[in-house]
């Protein structure tokens, strides 16, 4: 039996990674990396330094920064980053995703946070529904980002459920994988080739409702 939801942050409850892009274009420009689409994509549910790695290796300068230089533009990254989240409010939660959470509280679901962000707190508090959730995992306790399971595994421990009994819902094929590598339900939203190893699809957030999982071929089929 499903008893709770854990929840990815960025490209399921809200689109913050319009606000990274912004931030990283910024980073790009500055190692002269070129930015493109694709590799904004690539970044979904990676972390901060992993992410900025991959904008690194993009133009080949891996190598051209020391580990001090490299956490100065990540901090600086972070820096422009926060004050693109402080304008956040609960019109930016994405479509469907306040009535879903409402409906999970009203049946009396337990949710948690499995975000790779170190900002998802002050991201909650911006949307105004850190009350509804009973946990967000810290990212900084994680010996693995996403695709490792561990994230998502803390989200049901969070909880107290064991991995069969909760839903975990993502944006990226990263955090696909950390779900699945977890035991838990998957259920990707997204385009279906990109979300093709989640159990249940759904292409845009507004689909997500207790009524349409409860139909989807994972549990009616
Ligand atoms: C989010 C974003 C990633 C970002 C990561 C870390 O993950 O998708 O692009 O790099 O968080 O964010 P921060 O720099 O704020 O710690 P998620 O897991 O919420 O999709
Ligand atoms: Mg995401």
């Amino acid at each position: 039996d499903i008893k709770g939801f854990v929840f990815d942050l960025d490209g399921v409850i809200t689109d913050t990674a319009l606000l990274h892009g912004k931030a990283w274009h910024q980073t790009a420009d500055t190692v002269k990396s070129e930015w493109t689409p694709e590799l904004a994509v690539a970044l979904k549910g990676i972390s901060r330094m992993d992410s900025l790695e991959m904008i690194l290796k993009a133009g080949g300068h891996e190598n051209d920064y020391t580990q001090a230089q490299k956490e100065q533009l990540a901090e600086d990254k972070n820096n422009y980053y926060k004050t693109l989240i402080s304008t956040l409010t609960p019109a930016d939660i994405l479509p469907g995703m306040d009535a879903f959470l409402k409906e999970l509280k009203a049946k009396g679901y337990h949710l948690s946070v499995a975000s790779a962000s170190k900002n998802a707190p002050t991201i909650l508090k911006g949307l105004g529904i850190i009350d509804m959730f009973d946990g967000v995992v810290d990212p900084a306790s994680l010996h693995a980002g996403k695709p490792d399971p561990e994230i998502f595994a803390k989200g049901a421990e969070l909880l107290n459920f064991q991995p069969n009994e909760v839903i975990g819902l993502e944006d990226s094929t990263a955090g696909l994988k950390s779900i699945n590598g977890a035991g838990e339900v998957s259920l990707g939203i997204g385009d279906v080739q990109e979300m093709h190893e989640a159990d249940i699809n759904f292409t845009d957030t507004a689909q997500v409702s207790l009524a349409n999982i409860a139909n989807s071929s994972y549990f009616a089929g």
